[in-house]
């Protein structure tokens, strides 16, 4: 671990490079192909996941953000007194300075899987708030045991907005929920945003944007394979598929081969029939009540919840 002298302080707990290169070639070799939605988020993938999140087909995140601001003080009302308030997958930090203009917060500690987005964010938020503590890291949004090394004393919030929890399998979802809940304590809390199930046309307007911009950022994958792990992707060769499947009621993204064709990664060949995919992501969608059932299942007591009046996205304040 690297610690930095500067103010914010920094940690870098990210992966190392040698993990990426299992993580692709142990997922390329799997039947279907898969790689992790985490690897989507480069300096590049970060940034047009920021142009994203504007885009008018994308409700979510302007949708969790009206209910963020319009419900601002209620939200701090329920957190209650002085907390340290920690952001796994923080990115560019937007949600949380909402929050914080109301939030008794001593500190505030953001992570994300891209070091340097995040390092610029807290550097941002430590200017505007002089009296908040600010601390962040470069980790994976599941490393609670990293993040207890160096969060500043205090009772402690997890901010986990923007529905990222949807990129888990439930049983992943739980798994991160009990850690949550474990590494804020009895005393703690989490602030969590979750999109809810709706009409498919909507959801499947959400991941295929007009202007391409969900396309770019999953093909944008493989020009980061072909840049750090050696790759010779012809990424022409290859399209953005997103579509909703109600049964699963989760968002399906692939990268998919329109054509036979072979791609050597990191030295080694793989083949691709014609309509192969590489799937890069899930994005589940929860009812509340199914939502509120995970929770409890993973030892948390609903203590708020809000959403908009379309019903599109939902933000839950849970306690252990
Ligand atoms: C960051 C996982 C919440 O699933 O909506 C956006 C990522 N992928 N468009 C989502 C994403 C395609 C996003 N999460």
């Amino acid at each position: 671990m690297n610690t930095a002298v500067s103010y914010p302080r920094f940690f870098d707990a990210g992966p190392e490079p040698m993990h990426l290169r299992e993580e692709v070639v142990g997922g390329l070799a799997r039947r279907p192909k898969r790689l992790s939605p985490k690897l989507l988020y480069d300096a590049r993938g970060s940034a047009l996941f920021d142009i994203i999140c504007e885009l008018p087909e994308y409700y979510p995140t302007r949708t969790e953000t009206a209910i963020l601001r319009d419900n601002a003080r209620g939200i701090a009302g329920l957190i209650g007194e002085e907390c340290v308030l920690i952001e796994p997958g923080a990115g560019s930090c937007h949600k949380a300075e909402l929050l914080l203009c109301h939030l008794p917060a001593a500190a505030y500690v953001p992570t994300d899987i891209c070091g340097d987005h995040v390092r610029e964010a807290a550097q941002r938020l430590a200017t505007r708030f002089p009296r908040l503590e600010v601390a962040s890291a470069c980790a994976d949004f599941s490393q609670f045991e990293v993040l207890s090394s160096f969060v500043p004393p205090g009772r402690r919030v997890v901010f986990f907005p923007g529905s990222t929890i949807g990129n888990f399998e439930p049983h992943e979802a739980k798994r991160f929920l009990v850690n949550a809940a474990g590494f804020v304590g009895p005393d703690g809390g989490l602030l969590i945003g979750v999109d809810l199930k709706k009409e498919p046309e909507r959801l499947d307007a959400a991941y295929n944007d007009i202007r391409g911009i969900t396309a770019e950022f999953n093909l944008n994958l493989l020009t980061r394979l072909n840049r750090e792990l050696q790759g010779d992707f012809h990424v022409n060769r290859f399209h953005h598929q997103a579509f909703y499947d109600t049964d699963k009621g989760r968002v399906e993204m692939h990268l998919r081969s329109e054509a036979a064709q072979e791609v050597s990664v990191a030295g080694l060949r793989f083949r691709f029939l014609p309509g192969e995919t590489i799937h890069t992501e899930n994005s589940y969608k929860y009812t509340i009540q199914e939502f509120h059932r995970l929770a409890a299942n993973a030892g948390f007591v609903p203590g708020g919840v809000w959403t908009d009046r379309e019903r599109l996205f939902s933000v839950h304040y849970l306690t252990p």
